[in-house]
């Protein structure tokens, strides 16, 4: 099936995978990528490639008319340990670019809109283990408030407008091909760059801090199948609970001594530790699970193979 397709943000660590798995799927020409910078040679070269700022409300709207646009991605985000330096462009960079996507379906210039919230709209009174779709939810960092506003406002589209926006709340990513930038759940990344580089690892979590996390294939293949999914089973339109791992650093750490077992690793808090503890330990997504099928597919155990044996070529 042909459709037209725009990631804004796409050079990120979700971006840019998203970008290539949807560009094998549709067709190269039918997936537009767009971001502030240019990314990898790889992304810009293989289809249709603007810059663009997500908060420019008239740019987007130039290139969803230009490629007559059905379906956007908004990818773009100032993630937490970022927010937390500074509160006002991480406020207005996450919403004003989910209010432009928002509007822009409103009017009825484009079909469907994936955006991405987070375990982070949870805050520290909210149950830990096994965190329910429904339940408490307290955010103390300027990323949790600006994605838990986020849900609202996503919610409140589709019930008043009829906007098809659908959005997963993901857990910390791993993957390979692109770093993060500016996350907590970063650690989770650096761990295995710095155990091939340096056999070592300072890690800027302390031992226990137990986190949801997935390999970047699952969420890949999440976003599409909630993306894919038929409307009528979607019954959460602020944002479906998604799990997948739970680990602490010295957890993952194992996983990787492993492999390498001479890797060592030492405990370093620092500001991010507040961050995530004010997070889950682990995810109750049987939301997701029931209405549109969602089951993991990688462990830490493969989660660990993947990164090392990818990361080593
Ligand atoms: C972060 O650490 O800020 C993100 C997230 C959990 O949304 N990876």
């Amino acid at each position: 099936m042909q459709k037209s397709i725009l990631i804004i943000g796409a050079c990120g660590q979700i971006g840019t995978e998203l970008t290539m798995v949807l560009r094998a799927k549709y067709g190269n020409d039918s997936v537009v990528a767009s971001d502030i910078r240019e990314g990898s040679e790889n992304l810009v070269r293989s289809g249709p490639f603007e810059l663009l700022d997500a908060t420019n409300y008239a740019a987007i709207e130039d290139v969803v008319m230009h490629y007559e646009i059905e379906e956007v991605y908004l990818m773009a985000a100032m993630l937490s340990a970022t927010a937390e330096k500074f509160p006002m462009r991480a406020w207005n960079l996450n919403m004003n670019s989910l209010f432009n996507v928002l509007n822009l379906a409103k009017e009825k210039k484009i079909g469907k809109i994936f955006w991405p919230s987070s375990i982070a709209v949870f805050g520290p009174n909210t149950p830990k283990e096994q965190t329910p779709q429904h339940t408490l939810m307290e955010p103390s960092t300027v990323y949790g408030i600006s994605k838990q506003s986020g849900e609202r406002w996503c919610e409140y589209y589709h019930k008043k407008f009829g906007v098809d926006v659908r959005s997963v709340r993901y857990p910390g990513l791993i993957s390979w091909k692109t770093l993060p930038g500016g996350g907590t759940t970063d650690y989770a990344v650096e761990i295995y760059h710095k155990a091939l580089e340096n056999g070592a690892y300072d890690c800027f979590l302390a031992e226990g801090t137990k986190l949801p996390m997935m390999y970047m294939d699952d969420a890949i293949r999440a976003t599409i199948s909630l993306m894919d999914a038929d409307t009528n089973k979607l019954t959460i339109r602020s944002s479906y609970n998604l799990g997948a791992i739970s680990f602490a650093p010295e957890e993952i750490a194992q996983s990787i001594q492993n492999h390498i077992p001479a890797f060592k690793v030492s405990y370093k808090p620092d500001f991010r530790q507040d961050i995530a503890d004010s997070w889950p330990s682990s995810i109750d997504d049987s939301k997701a699970q029931k209405d549109w099928g969602w089951q993991p597919e990688f462990n830490l155990e493969k989660t660990t193979r993947e990164m090392l044996e990818n990361l080593k070529k």
